[in-house]
């Protein structure tokens, strides 16, 4: 079922799954193999930052409509769109929507865009789980795109991995190939954006860079189970176990996310409540009916 904004978007669609807490948000660029364009990447932060904002959504399925009408090829991603790329980064052209609203100085502090990586970072630290549905290609920034994600299930006939940002000169040093590297090995990540080859499916499963390869058929039905499943446990431990998950690769900053849910946590208790009340009653604070536990 179609949820709140989805008629907003151009470029991609976003689907409420029925009875369930899960959203399918979809590149809808088949023809280009769902590259995205600034346009695209500005409506897939504001979907994934509603399925972030709400209470009764707890699983992201991240994917790319298909097949093209074109050729019938299929496609998760094909990273940034290179005929709007200019001289600084994609740029928005005239039949890019996302840009008319905007004032000037907008406009010229957003010239050359790489805000895909905010889109990264938005599935990074959102607090569920956000799924890779890979139905054919990912591939440049839409392969880190997957990197990214909490989990990869892709199409066992039509998934296929390939890196091609240094042909084009672009690189992805951050999860795009460092966080990469921590999922397939150092010398695996090396090959994959050194020498730039197609993987399949069950070579993706094999490296540790996708969960599973499900026939294209089941692909979104045994997405939505995997999603049913992880919606169905604790939200507090899900967002616990993400944020642990992050937290060594991510320094202080994963330090901090982790430290604000047990911040969270920690004001839910009598003792929390009693550091507030003695301020608000402007008495002393008495800590004394708790215990100091080991
Ligand atoms: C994806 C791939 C391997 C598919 O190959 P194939 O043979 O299956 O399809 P074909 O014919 O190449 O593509 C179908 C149509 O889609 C367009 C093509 O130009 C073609 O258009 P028509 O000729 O039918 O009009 N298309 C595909 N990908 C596109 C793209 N990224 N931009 C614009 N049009 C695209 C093959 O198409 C391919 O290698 N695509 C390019 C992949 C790529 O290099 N992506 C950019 C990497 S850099 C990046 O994404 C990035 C980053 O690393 C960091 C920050 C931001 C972005």
């Amino acid at each position: 079922e179609p949820v709140d904004g989805s008629d907003a978007f151009d470029d991609i669609t976003y689907h409420r799954a029925v009875d369930s807490p899960t959203v399918r948000i979809a590149f809808d660029r088949p023809g280009k193999r769902n590259a995205f364009r600034p346009g695209t990447v500005d409506e897939l932060y504001a979907a994934l930052d509603h399925a972030r904002k709400r209470a009764d959504i707890g699983c992201v399925l991240l994917t790319g409509n298909g097949p093209s009408e074109k050729d019938g090829g299929w496609a998760f991603c094909s990273g940034g769109d290179q005929s709007v790329r200019g001289e600084s980064g994609y740029e928005y052209r005239d039949d890019d929507e996302a840009d008319e609203s905007d004032d000037e100085l907008v406009r010229e502090a957003k010239a050359g865009r790489l805000h895909i990586l905010e889109v990264q970072r938005l599935i990074r630290f959102m607090p569920k789980p956000v799924v890779a549905v890979v139905p054919g290609w990912a591939v440049g920034g839409g392969h880190s795109l997957h990197v990214v994600c909490d989990l990869t299930l892709a199409s066992d006939e039509h998934a296929k991995f390939l890196q091609t940002d240094p042909d084009v000169a672009s690189f992805d040093g951050g999860f795009g190939s460092a966080y990469l590297a921590k999922q397939v090995g150092q010398k695996k990540a090396r090959e994959v954006f050194f020498r730039g080859k197609t993987y399949s499916a069950a070579e993706a499963v094999d490296m540790g860079m996708a969960n599973e390869a499900i026939p294209h058929e089941e692909l979104e039905d045994v997405a939505l189970e995997w999603a049913d499943e992880m919606t169905s446990k604790s939200p507090t431990a899900m967002r616990m176990l993400k944020f642990a998950f992050n937290m060594t690769d991510d320094g202080m900053v994963g330090q901090q996310v982790f430290a604000g849910e047990a911040t969270r946590l920690a004001y839910m208790t009598p003792e929390a409540q009693e550091g507030r009340d003695a301020f608000l009653e402007g008495r002393e604070q008495d800590f004394s009916q708790f215990p100091w536990h080991y």
